[in-house]
């Protein structure tokens, strides 16, 4: 059976771990975090997450993830059929990923543990995710979904992407990126209301004590 490898506190292990729910795709979770031994047999850089497919190959990166899932199982899609959609979809997805996901993750040190940032890095994060929330403005029709009436990949990408600058943003930066882009926030509480949400969040607060463990255990 195709497993994913990773842990539920990861937003990025929570993306492909939503996909393959929405798509009911049969997967086993094995908990493993990164750059362990285990971790590494399964993915060369260490990161969670990756995923043993049912043929037996391994791959990593959350996007090739989820792209390789809409390959493999194309019964209930996640991309939409009209190929410009489709560009719109994977241009959301990368928006997301690059200002607002990665850009937010620089800072998760100062709300993890003890480190302080200058100025100068704090200014040039909140540079970066003021161009992902002007992206997100302008590229999304909340429809009611990101870009239209059916949920797509950009919405699952996007809910665990906005966990990153959610918790950085308010705590260094003096800015939420849920009062930046209009019909975010009611767009977050209508995608936290489903079943597949609500167990991939209650699976992240179960998981959260042992995460916390595994981050202060010296390497
Ligand atoms: N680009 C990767 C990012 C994955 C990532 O950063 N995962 C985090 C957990 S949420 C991780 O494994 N961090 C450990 C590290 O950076 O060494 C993806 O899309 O899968």
């Amino acid at each position: 059976m195709l497993t994913l490898h990773g842990f539920p506190f990861s937003n990025y292990h929570n993306i492909v771990k939503h996909a393959l729910m929405q798509k009911g795709v049969p997967f086993e979770e094995h908990i493993v975090y990164p750059n362990t031994p285990e971790m590494l047999a399964v993915n060369p850089t260490g990161k969670a997450p990756a995923m043993t497919t049912d043929k037996g190959t391994k791959l990593s990166e959350s996007s090739v993830l989820v792209e390789y899932l809409e390959d493999a199982y194309p019964e209930h899609p996640l991309f939409p059929a009209d190929v410009e959609t489709r560009g719109r979809v994977r241009q959301l997805m990368k928006v997301s990923e690059l200002y607002l996901e990665l850009s937010a993750r620089r800072l998760l040190p100062s709300v993890l543990g003890n480190v302080e940032f200058p100025q100068a890095t704090l200014d040039e994060v909140k540079a970066v995710l003021e161009r992902g929330a002007r992206s997100v403005t302008a590229l999304a029709d909340f429809g009611p979904y990101l870009i239209g009436s059916e949920l797509t990949l950009a919405d699952i990408y996007l809910r665990y992407a906005l966990s990153i600058p959610k918790l950085v943003g308010p705590a260094k930066l003096d800015w939420n990126v849920m009062d930046e882009v209009p019909g975010l926030a009611e767009w977050d509480a209508m995608m936290a209301s489903t079943d597949i949400a609500k167990k991939i969040d209650a699976d992240l607060k179960a998981n959260t004590a042992e995460f916390m463990a595994y981050i202060s255990k010296p390497k």
